[in-house]
């Protein structure tokens, strides 16, 4: 039997207004899409466990993510720094239609890493169901995102595409963000 280990994440979802990260959250924890009327989560922390397997350790990890949606405008920019702290990864959310989404990735993942230093961070392309209207290629995400040394992934709140395994990989880097952290104890 594997041993159980319990942790505790905060992530943030960052990325400029109406890219998605709202929706991406509600269809990751309750499994909803709506078209008509989002709302932000009301207390905009939403909570998800996930098992993550570390069988070469024998151990398996419960990671509970506390998952913080951002108020994207500028008007809250000021406050930014706040939601970050203690934050330990995150995901940033740009939007397949409109290219400007896409170049503000790198200031989010700056102005994310000046405030809790250099933790897991993943680009997510959203509304990739809307190929028709797509304003950039997936070889400008690349060079975005290679900047960074991150990944990305295609995804769409809409049809569920990728969104599962986008909350997925951010929580295995998380888990082994603290494994090296702890074998970094161990060895000094
Ligand atoms: P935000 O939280 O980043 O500000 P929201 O973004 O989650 O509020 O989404 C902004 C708008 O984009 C919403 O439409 C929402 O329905 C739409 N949207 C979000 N994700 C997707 C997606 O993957 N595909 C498509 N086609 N639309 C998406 P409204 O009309 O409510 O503004
Ligand atoms: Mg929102």
């Amino acid at each position: 039997m594997p041993e159980i280990k319990e942790v505790i994440k905060k992530i943030c979802l960052l990325g400029d207004p109406a890219v998605g990260k709202t929706s991406l959250i509600r269809r990751y924890v309750f499994d909803q899409f709506d078209d008509k009327y989002i709302m932000t989560i009301g207390t905009k922390v939403t909570k998800k466990s996930v098992s993550i397997p570390k069988p070469e350790l024998n151990q398996e990890f419960k990671l509970t993510m506390l998952i913080w949606d951002i108020l994207g405008q500028k008007e809250y920019s000021r406050l930014h720094p706040v939601y970050y702290q203690g934050a330990e990864g995150a995901l940033i959310v740009c939007d397949y239609t409109r290219r400007e989404t896409l170049d503000s990735l790198p200031e989010w993942a700056s102005s994310f890493m000046k405030v809790v230093g250099d933790v897991p961070i993943m680009f997510l392309v959203n509304k990739s169901d809307l190929v028709e209207k797509a304003a950039f290629s997936e070889k400008d995400v690349q060079e975005a995102s290679n900047v960074f040394g991150n990944t990305y992934l295609m995804t769409s709140a809409k049809t569920g595409l990728n969104v599962e395994s986008s909350f997925k990989a951010i929580g295995e880097s998380l888990v082994n963000a603290f494994l090296a952290k702890q074998q970094d104890k161990v060895t000094r």
